[in-house]
């Protein structure tokens, strides 16, 4: 019993882990996105994000709906990663991730790597045009 209950224990929280879709930040990408992880969707379209202590290059970044964007991400000083909530995409410095926003909208920009003192301030616009 000693032994069998905190198994019991841990299996009980790793199903209620899987359940609450742990490891995946709850950033799973909604209806209307399409992430290509492996960059085999064809397009000339490309966005780069570069971030730095702390900012990012821009303030808002622009792309259009319908259209396949090679989505990247250069961080130039400090230890920065993206993140853009709601949509399922994360980068670290160096990847690529190719998306389609079906939808025009309005998204932010997030670090999401604890990266110093202007860590907070570090957020852009991500507008998908009509
Ligand atoms: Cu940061």
């Amino acid at each position: 019993m000693r032994i069998r209950f905190p198994a019991a224990a841990a299996a009980a929280l790793a199903l209620a882990c899987v359940l609450a879709a742990c490891g995946n930040g709850g950033n799973k990408a909604p209806e209307g996105i399409i992430i290509d992880k492996s960059n085999q969707t064809q397009t000339d379209s490309v966005l780069e994000v570069r971030a730095r202590n702390f900012e990012f290059d821009r303030s808002e970044y622009r792309v259009k709906s319908g259209e396949a964007v090679r989505f990247h991400f250069v961080s130039e000083e400090g230890v920065h990663g993206i993140e853009v909530p709601k949509t399922g995409i994360e980068l670290r410095d160096g990847q690529t991730v190719t998306v389609t926003f079906e939808q025009p909208g309005e998204y932010e920009i997030i670090c999401n790597i604890p990266c110093g003192v202007g860590h907070a301030k570090m957020f852009a616009k991500l507008i998908v045009e009509a």
